[in-house]
């Protein structure tokens, strides 16, 4: 099995980014050689540092889809439509940034007093309202891809807001706080291809996934594999997932949540 995680309220707790409750089980699936490929919001930086800290050598997924980055020989050779940037494979799916952040001041003057982006935000005012400390804030800044959002406004308008930018080519995501403005990719697509590089590298089509996630932005991608764990936050409800082979949902919050589904499945054996 290939195991698709997201960060921020699935492996990582939602207040204090920590992954301490589920530092033993990813150590019991390293032994086992289960890859946990994780698959999140976070920047191409962000990910370097956390990869490591996690001490994956796995390839990772950013921005909610919009490119994988594949170490250097993780595969037998180099998957095709990717490019070499430094040590790793980047097979991309969006548009760059500067696309999503013309677009949003293309938008009717109407709705700019509702929002702030992170291109807006200091690297202290993002510190404040995520808790992320600054040099990690100022990773989370370093955005290749597409543009969150803090909405600021109410509902109503909001939904006119995300009418527009859909009209105009973008997809609107939301995440733990965040609305995020990008192509259309998603952590769904990101899965796909990804687990077929794998088939072809194992040379069995019988690879299977299992995917975790909390947030909206994780359904496309819980929806895509084999089985689903939604993970339980503390901020909001469990999304509505519509096709799935087998679903489960976590007793207990964010990294605790992660542990306690991974060991219910080595139990069942299905990893
Ligand atoms: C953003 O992601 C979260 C994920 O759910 C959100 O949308 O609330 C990201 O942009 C990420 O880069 C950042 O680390 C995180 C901090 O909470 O917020
Ligand atoms: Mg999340
Ligand atoms: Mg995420």
């Amino acid at each position: 099995a290939i195991i698709f995680s997201d960060l921020d309220g699935t492996l990582l707790d939602h207040y204090s980014y920590q992954s301490t409750a589920a530092e033993l089980t990813l150590q019991q699936l390293r032994n086992a050689n289960i890859p946990v490929i994780l698959n999140t919001s976070k920047t191409f930086a962000e990910l370097e540092v956390i990869h490591a800290e996690l001490k994956l050598d796995t390839p990772f997924i950013i921005e909610n889809g919009a490119a994988i980055f594949i170490p250097i020989n993780t595969f037998n050779s180099q998957p095709e439509d990717t490019e070499i940037i430094g040590n790793y494979w980047v097979k991309s799916f969006s548009l760059p940034r500067q696309h999503w952040l013309n677009l949003l001041s293309e938008l009717s003057a109407e709705f700019s007093q509702f929002y702030r982006g992170f291109s807006s935000l200091s690297v202290a005012e993002l510190s404040d309202i995520t808790g992320l400390d600054l040099a990690q804030a100022e990773r989370a800044k370093q955005r290749q891809y597409g543009e969150p959002i803090q909405w600021l406004g109410d509902k109503v308008t909001k939904k006119a807001f995300i009418e527009q930018l859909v009209e105009l080519g973008a997809s609107v995501v939301h995440g733990g706080r965040f609305i995020h403005i990008e192509g259309f990719c998603d952590k769904g697509q990101a899965l796909i291809w990804l687990t077929e590089q794998y088939r072809e590298y194992y040379n069995s089509s019988s690879v299977y996934t299992i995917a975790l996630g909390d947030g909206e932005n994780d359904t496309p991608m819980l929806e895509a594999a084999d089985i689903a764990v939604q993970i339980r936050s503390p901020v909001h409800d469990f999304p509505t997932l519509y096709r799935q082979y087998k679903t489960s949902q976590s007793r207990l919050y964010g990294p605790q949540g992660w542990a306690e589904s991974i060991q219910q499945l080595l139990a069942e054996q299905l990893l």
